[in-house]
């Protein structure tokens, strides 16, 4: 491999409904952070998937589409790593070693567990509670250097960064005596922000837009057709008051925020710029604008994800290929791995 100063990581789950928050929040970073230089690796994270139920014939379709959404949003498969989880084993087998480094207090602080699994704790899968750690292996498999990731995974991200430290610590005299210097795992820096980081539901502004909200108005789909983008921008609920003018005015006007934050997100500008420019307009002309845009920003995605989704044959080619190429760096990774812990394993060639 090619020595970059920049390793990055990220993955977007295969569990149905991509949409806009998943888009701005996570997948147009990806494509943002291809123009650095770095090697890039966006997987679709089919185990952590199924760590609540999916029908097994939805779930390939689900894998092939967020493949294609990758693609058609602009993430070039020959520059990236593009591949799906199952596809490289190491991801496993390295949760496996995180797990025993992780602690079980650390797990039980994850709110993301506590709201996915609800009152129905008891019945949630082992895989739901364990899902940090295994994000843990994913991301430093690779040992990357950066994450871009929607805000809804900062805590996860910390976490990552604590297995990491204390690999490192625990396995420290082990480390310099099989000669990799200092510390082993990089502490990853989650890359957060913009004003899009976190995308509320288009019917409550307080809840985050998520692909399992039962109301299809609450999200934008990246596979809605023009029609439905408008119309949904045009029913989202917000406060009779027209715009302000400055930002802290937005303050307790959750729904006015989110849509500020989508214009500015898709327009490439802040919430700033837009107030600017749109203060004091009431909704029924701040709505029009918002979907014109949103439509020529999200349109051409979908058609081009229709077109790539009519040959799976070759979106199965490139997560072939990416995979290949993802398990030659991780293998790497969890050779190291092997030999710091005192494992005896077989050499190879
Ligand atoms: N609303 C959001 N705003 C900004 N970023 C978001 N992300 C998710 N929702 C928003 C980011 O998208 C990336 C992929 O997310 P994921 O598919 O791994 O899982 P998720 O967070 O579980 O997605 P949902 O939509 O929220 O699904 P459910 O309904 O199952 O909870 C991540 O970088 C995430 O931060």
């Amino acid at each position: 491999m090619a020595a970059f100063k920049e390793l990055v990581f990220s993955g977007v789950q295969p569990t149905g409904n991509l949409h806009l928050g998943n888009y701005l929040g996570a997948i147009r970073r990806f494509v943002e952070m291809q123009a650095r230089e770095a090697q890039c690796l966006y997987c679709v994270v089919d185990m952590h998937a199924i760590t609540v139920w999916q029908d097994p014939e939805a779930l390939r379709g689900q894998i092939r589409e967020v493949t294609a959404a990758f693609i058609a949003a602009g993430i070039d498969p020959k520059r990236s790593i593009v591949f799906n989880q199952s596809q490289v084993p190491q991801h496993a087998e390295l949760a496996w070693v995180f797990n025993c480094v992780a602690r079980l207090g650390w797990l039980n602080r994850m709110t993301q567990f506590k709201e996915k699994a609800g009152k129905d704790r008891e019945n949630a899968s082992i895989g739901l509670y364990d899902y940090p750690v295994l994000m843990a292996a994913d991301i430093l498999a690779y040992r990357a250097t950066h994450v871009p990731v929607g805000e809804d995974q900062k805590q996860h991200l910390e976490l990552t960064r604590d297995i990491a430290q204390k690999f490192n610590t625990d396995f420290g005299a082990s480390i310099t005596a099989q000669g990799h210097g200092e510390g082993f795992f990089p502490i990853t820096e989650p890359i957060i922000g913009g004003p899009a980081a976190r995308v509320m539901s288009l019917r409550d502004g307080t809840k985050k837009m998520s692909k399992s909200d039962p109301s299809d108005n609450s999200r934008i789909n990246l596979t809605d057709d023009s029609d439905a983008i408008a119309q949904k921008i045009r029913r989202a609920k917000t406060d009779p008051e027209a715009l302000p003018s400055e930002v802290a005015g937005l303050k307790e006007r959750p729904e006015a925020d989110n849509l500020v934050g989508i214009y500015a997100a898709l327009a490439g500008t802040t919430r700033e710029d837009v107030l600017r420019e749109h203060g004091g307009a009431q909704f029924s002309a701040f709505k029009p604008a918002l979907a014109d845009l949103a439509v020529s920003s999200l349109a051409p995605i979908a058609a081009e994800m229709r077109r790539l989704s009519a040959d799976p044959g070759h979106i199965e080619a490139v997560l072939a290929d990416g995979a290949e190429r993802a398990e030659a760096i991780a293998q790497e990774t969890l050779d190291a791995v092997k030999d710091i812990v005192g494992f005896v394993r077989r050499k190879r060639g």
